[in-house]
């Protein structure tokens, strides 16, 4: 007790400063892990990570574990040189203390609250250690464990060795403060998804997550010798991929290491995710505009050298060739620029000719290579151009109808009175009948109906011109007010709330994704701003001596059940479906604002490339993954009480 005490004091003046910095990211946590939500919570696992795959990327690490254990703590081991232990000349204290306790200058996010670099040893550690209840590390280093723990940010005592070793190697365990964060359970999926991505980005290296809170221990093994070609592969998974191959170029120009893979599948929509440093960017720069710039390029002169395409033809534009196309560009630069508004855009100049080159010299050495799939690929492009041509004189049409006659909304369309989009709501409804009840229980001020009949068209397989003319897809387009695609302006939106009311069926769930898959697909930014919302009717009516409740779920029918007693006079209805409730049961369920319980749809833009695989998953041919995906539920969805 003693010793501690007077350990503590030795530190003076240079801990007092110490921990200025580190109550500054307790002050203001959002500064430097974006958010307290679960979002920011599972940051504190990313950062420390982070640093063991740059160990890794270094080449002396091959291993990292990553366990959550019961009380919610976790520990990241990895099996690299182990941070390092000696005296720091400047502090006086050890590197690892250093390394735990001061704030890089500025921080791994700049004002905005993002990140703005990867790929800097130690930066993110201290931060968590400011978040974290308390956090050991251990160092396995030249036959000794090295050990500390720390409280709230603050040193219990100076580094000791506490035992002997033959492993090298650092492990980090630490529990993120409940007085930070809104909430401290950590979710699996959201780990697996990151932690996947991060292992497809670093070939080689094997990360291994498991779950201790959970009766029997589950553990999941990432790892990938194909790197970001396995990950292509991954992507496509439930696609029909229009060739073999993973299309794979790597190389170093100009201290810009690029590696890039790709495969088209026989969809129309494209999916191209960028990486700096292993973190997404999901706005691109640079690097992207130099990967489809050698693609374009290197396409329009093999289809001309080849005559694949006419010479009174015109070129095929970059988007024809990106049809179907899925890619990973993936690229290690020493000091990334980020510009935009979010600073998620690549500026550095050098990455694009990086790209541009190494793809374009060996992209056109593998066409020459493999004729048959270079003719497939501009055959599929050639199509596009012909679709593109047709989708723009559809779009012609409906442009200058909106034009002439702005206010021809749908037939079907129930509008309501009010006219500030901020108040107003539509119910895009499941069936003509339901949409009739709909359409009687609302309150006509704010609540507009649009019903929908049966299934609506699958964008995932079909082309532009032909999802133009669809009626249903029409409507919406007309009734949202926004258009779409590079015509979106969200401006315009008519109305703050659009709200899927389906069957709560599986049936109603495929109709919703084919919504949201519309939504995803062509006007992007409603989701992203959150104004779409799924309703919620109830499974369950109950009656009893004149008086009802209604069960959102099978549990709560239970709960119910229990609390008014199992009587036989209890009247218990299914609703299979709208269709049962007439339009008062409609309102009191599942419409009225004081009542209903809604689920906002939302996307994190950090794992895109999942969202993306769900929908494909769930809109692909393959029947099996779909069944399985519906059976586990929506992890797209948040929920959201209102
Ligand atoms: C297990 C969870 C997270 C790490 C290393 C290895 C070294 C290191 C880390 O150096 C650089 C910072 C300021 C002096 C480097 C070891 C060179 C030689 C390393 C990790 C040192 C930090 N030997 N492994 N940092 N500077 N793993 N895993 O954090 O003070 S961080």
């Amino acid at each position: 007790m003693n010793t501690e005490k007077k350990n503590t004091s030795e530190y003076g003046a240079d801990q007092i400063q110490i921990l200025e910095g580190l109550e500054a990211v307790r002050k203001r946590p959002g500064m430097y892990i974006g958010s307290t939500s679960e979002k920011g919570l599972h940051h504190l696992v990313y950062e420390i990570v982070d640093n063991a795959v740059d160990e890794a990327l270094a080449g002396y690490c091959d291993t990292i574990k990553v366990t959550i254990h019961e009380d919610n703590s976790v520990t990241v081991q990895d099996n690299g040189r182990g941070i390092p232990v000696g005296i720091n000349k400047k502090t006086g204290t050890s590197s690892v203390e250093v390394v735990f306790t001061i704030l890089h200058a500025g921080g791994k996010f700049g004002g905005g609250g993002y990140k703005v670099s990867g790929g800097l040893h130690g930066v993110g550690s201290s931060v968590v250690n400011a978040l974290s209840e308390w956090l050991e590390v251990e160092v396995h280093k030249d036959g000794s464990i090295h050990h500390q723990r720390y409280e709230r940010g603050k040193v219990c005592y100076p580094l000791k060795v506490i035992g002997s070793t033959e492993h090298q190697g650092t492990v980090v365990h630490f529990k993120p403060d409940a007085q930070v964060f809104e909430t401290t359970v950590f979710d699996f999926d959201t780990l697996v998804q990151r932690l996947r991505e991060t292992a497809f980005l670093t070939k080689d290296l094997k990360i291994v997550l498991t779950d201790e809170r959970t009766e029997e221990k589950v553990s999941h093994t990432f790892h990938y010798e194909g790197g970001i070609k396995e990950f292509v592969t991954y992507l496509n998974e439930n696609k029909d991929p229009y060739y073999e191959d993973v299309i794979y170029c790597e190389g170093t120009k100009d201290e810009v290491y690029v590696e890039a893979a790709f495969q088209h599948n026989d969809a129309y929509n494209e999916n191209i995710y960028s990486f700096v440093n292993n973190i997404i960017t999901p706005e691109g720069g640079t690097h992207l505009a130099g990967f489809r710039n050698a693609l374009t390029k290197t396409f329009n002169d093999y289809a001309r050298k080849n005559k694949l395409i006419k010479e009174s033809e015109s070129n095929l534009a970059g988007e024809d060739i990106r049809e179907g196309l899925v890619a990973i560009i993936s690229i290690k630069i020493g000091e990334p620029q980020f510009e935009g508004q979010t600073k998620q855009k690549l500026g550095n100049s050098e990455a694009r000719g990086a790209v541009d080159s190494i793809v374009s010299e060996q992209l056109k050495i593998y066409l020459e290579q493999n004729p048959a799939v270079a003719k497939a690929i501009c055959e599929k492009a050639v199509l596009a151009q012909r679709a593109r041509d047709a989708a723009r004189k559809a779009r012609d049409l409906t442009r200058r109808k909106t034009a002439l006659e702005t206010a021809s909304l749908p037939g079907k369309l129930a509008d309501c009175s009010e006219k500030d989009p901020r108040k107003c709501e539509i119910y895009i409804v499941e069936g003509d009948s339901a949409g009739g009840s709909a359409k009687t229980a609302r309150s006509r001020a704010t609540q507009a109906i649009l019903p929908l009949r049966g299934k609506i068209l699958n964008v995932e397989k079909a082309r532009l011109d032909k999802i133009l003319v669809n009626a249903e897809i029409k409507a919406m387009i007309t009734a949202f007010g926004t258009g779409i695609h590079e015509d979106f302006d969200i401006s315009k939106l008519r109305y703050h709330k659009i709200i899927i009311m389906t069957d709560a069926d599986v049936d109603g769930a495929h109709i919703s994704t084919l919504l949201l898959t519309f939504f995803y697909r062509f006007m992007p930014d409603l989701i992203t701003e959150g104004h779409v919302y799924l309703a919620q009717p109830p499974l369950y009516r109950i009656e009893r001596n004149k008086k009802v409740w209604y069960a959102y779920s099978d549990e709560e029918l239970n709960d119910i059940l229990t609390e008014i007693g199992r009587d036989q006079n209890n009247k218990i209805q299914r609703y299979k479906g709208l269709g049962e409730m007439d339009a008062e049961q409609l309102w009191d369920t599942t419409m009225d604002p004081e009542k209903r319980i809604l689920l906002r749809v939302n996307i994190d833009e950090e794992t895109e490339s999942e969202v993306d695989l769900t929908f494909n998953t769930l809109m692909g041919d393959k029947v099996e993954p779909r069944r399985k995906f519906i059976e586990e539920n929506a992890k797209y969805v948040k929920n959201l009480d209102i």
